[in-house]
């Protein structure tokens, strides 16, 4: 559909808008009381989120392409039918196929306290099925108000059981990594990297000094991430995911990023709900799930 037709169909006066984002990609910008946010219709992908009068709370890479075929580095990437490298065929994208699609707008709306929802679509076809060969509905659910959320809901349409992983993949932008610290992880068993063997978190909260990618296990509560610079905390809370990731590449990975500057990793830490490890998600015919994400300014 073109924007045209998306805006007759599923524009709000004064609240949604569907335009042209970078690259030429097409993006819905929603403005209301709370908060302006951009959400691209490719990759289903939150773009950035700020609440009326304060700081963008997702980071983008400067450096970030925008183009068909390519992740957008930054905001909310999409990890779904798989998180990380695909189990049994490393040449498959990782992150699965999510983020590289075209999503369809399903709906738009307004809801009684004043905030605004859009719902993305995406099904199987031809493409996905190369890649991943089942009968699937996925539904992506963005409440921009007070707080943003992001549903994705996936629903088997196919004949047979399938299995996934996914991530919502938050980019959180910070003053610098040198200012903040995560609490909501002490004591939580987590994979180091890549490792096989959970460590438990001994400190009470976490500080950034070196390239980190932590799986956490076993957790379904709230990160909070306090920021010094910025003066501000922004809690993270999730449903339906029992695996928090933190990420941050750090300097030598990030020299390795061609769509990253080098001090790129300086200003965010990505703070993930993830279904992945002994919580990937089994789906008879007709079953659903869902997993979402709440981001969010502390009130203090
Ligand atoms: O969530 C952490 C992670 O899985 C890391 O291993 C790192 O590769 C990161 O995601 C970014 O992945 P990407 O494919 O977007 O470069």
């Amino acid at each position: 559909m073109n924007l045209t037709a998306l805006n007759q169909k599923f524009g709000i006066d004064q609240q949604i808008l569907f335009s042209t984002g970078e690259g030429g990609l097409p993006v819905a910008i929603i403005t209301n009381k709370y908060a302006t946010a951009v959400i691209s219709l490719y990759g289903a992908q939150v773009l950035s989120y700020i609440p009326a009068g304060e700081k963008e709370l997702l980071w983008m890479s400067s450096k970030s392409l925008f183009k068909e075929g390519k992740a957008i580095r930054g905001g909310i990437p999409l990890c779904f039918p798989w998180f990380g490298k695909h189990l049994t065929n490393p040449s498959l994208p990782q992150h699965g196929f999510a983020r590289l699609s075209a999503w369809e707008v399903a709906e738009t709306s307004t809801m009684g306290n004043g905030a605004s929802q859009i719902h993305l679509q995406l099904h199987q076809s031809a493409d996905t099925k190369k890649l991943w060969p089942y009968d699937f509905s996925a539904v992506v659910t963005v409440t921009v108000g007070e707080t943003l959320e992001l549903k994705l809901k996936v629903l088997n349409t196919d004949e047979e059981d399938f299995t996934y992983s996914d991530a919502l993949h938050t980019y959180l932008n910070i003053s610098h990594i040198n200012n903040i610290s995560i609490e909501g992880l002490y004591k939580i068993p987590y994979y180091d990297g890549f490792g096989d063997t959970p460590i438990v978190q001994q400190e009470e909260v976490l500080c950034i000094t070196k390239e980190e990618n932590r799986r956490y296990v076993e957790h379904a509560a709230n990160c909070i991430v306090t920021d010094s610079g910025y003066e501000r905390k922004i809690r993270v809370s999730k449903t339906g995911s029992k695996v928090t990731v933190v990420w941050n590449p750090w300097i030598e990975t990030t020299k390795t990023m061609s769509d990253m500057t080098a001090d790129g990793y300086q200003t965010f830490i990505c703070v993930e709900a993830a279904n992945s490890y002994d919580d990937v998600v089994t789906l008879k015919p007709f079953e659903e799930f869902t997993i979402s994400t709440t981001i969010a300014l502390e009130q203090s």
